[in-house]
């Protein structure tokens, strides 16, 4: 009871189907520490029933509006859903975000859809600390089918595709030599290729030059072939395509026996996640470590030591635990 709440009698609450409590819940995610935990070891044995959908793509590619089209197609089919925005508020569609809140508000009034956004790490978007904690907890809220926005920049790219089941990949004809660039690391990623906005022109021709380069990987045969959809979020055509297609690539998995694949890479990254912030904390945090950069460094500048010399120091002396 020291934080001025018990987590216990909020959990029971949560399994009540209390939306209050699972805000709250989350939020306690957000600070992290070992309440936290608490909470994460509390839900763990109810985490693997939700099919996780990431939507990943340049800033303004149209992930949101598409979200809430799917959203409303999911619901009709019965689903219950859990949407995790990821930095909604990304600079680059600043204009739109009003629109954005106002249709994820009207979803939200919906029971069995509860929308979340969080914060991104970085300043330009990605992935959230707490994403796969946040995903765990609606999981546990009885959600079946989580759907994950995140803006792909960088790393997060990557981090996606450890955390869905079925990544959506939302691409815009328009493009220049950073999207281009963007599209490369995100073509690894993708089951499924949406190009968006095709009441734009050149929308067919920028579809086919992704097919085009899908092609080029030769895929080996009886694993999934990428698809590539094209959707106008604004003009509502082609989302019904694009949900059978994320129900046909869940089929895949399923009968491929993929989702347990799926969960024990899920996990492995959950943990190895885990780990690598405890460890990055304890060496911020660690006095040790600051005295001997602080007394060492001056060799490293001086060309004494190299820095590797200066970091097998360090590994020696921080222990982890
Ligand atoms: N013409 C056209 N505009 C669209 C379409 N889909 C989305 N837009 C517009 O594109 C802008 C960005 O849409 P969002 O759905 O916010 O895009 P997003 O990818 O979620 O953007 P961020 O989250 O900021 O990266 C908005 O002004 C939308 O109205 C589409 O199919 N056609
Ligand atoms: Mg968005």
């Amino acid at each position: 009871m020291r934080s001025g709440y018990d987590i216990s009698a909020l959990l029971e609450r949560f399994y009540a189907g209390q939306v209050a409590a699972a805000a709250r819940l989350i939020t306690i995610l957000e600070n992290g520490g070992d309440d936290a935990e608490k909470v994460l070891d509390g839900i763990f044995s109810r985490t693997d029933d939700a099919y996780r959908v990431g939507l990943t793509g340049p800033p303004g590619a149209g992930k949101s509006s598409l979200l809430y089209q799917i959203t409303k197609r999911f619901r009709k089919k019965g689903r219950k859903i859990g949407i995790i925005a990821i930095d909604p508020t990304s600079p680059f569609s600043g204009g739109a975000l009003l629109g954005d809140r106002i249709r994820m508000q009207s979803l939200s009034e919906d029971p069995d859809v509860f929308v979340r956004s969080l914060a991104s790490r970085g300043s330009l978007g990605g992935i959230s600390n707490c994403t796969d904690e946040v995903t765990d907890l609606l999981d546990a809220f009885g959600k079946d089918l989580i759907l994950i926005e995140t803006v792909g920049v960088g790393q997060s790219e990557l981090e996606i595709s450890e955390k869905a089941h079925t990544v959506v990949v939302v691409l815009v004809p328009e493009s220049g030599d950073g999207i281009q660039a963007m599209k490369a690391g995100l073509m690894e990623i993708g089951d499924i290729f949406v190009m968006n906005k095709s009441d734009h022109k050149d929308a067919e021709m920028a579809a086919a030059e992704i097919a085009n380069s899908l092609r080029l990987k030769d895929i080996p045969e009886g694993n999934w072939n990428p698809r590539v959809i094209l959707t106008s979020a604004r003009e509502n055509t082609g989302i019904d395509e694009l949900v059978d297609v994320i129900e046909e690539h869940r089929s895949y998995l399923e009968e491929n026996g993929l989702i347990a694949a799926k969960r024990r890479e899920i996990l492995f990254s959950r943990v190895r996640n885990a780990l690598m912030d405890r460890i990055e904390k304890r060496l911020g945090r660690s006095e040790m470590v600051r005295e001997i950069m602080k007394n060492r460094m001056d060799d490293v500048y001086n060309g004494i030591l190299t820095p590797y010399a200066l970091v097998h120091e360090l590994e020696k002396t921080v222990k982890i635990k």
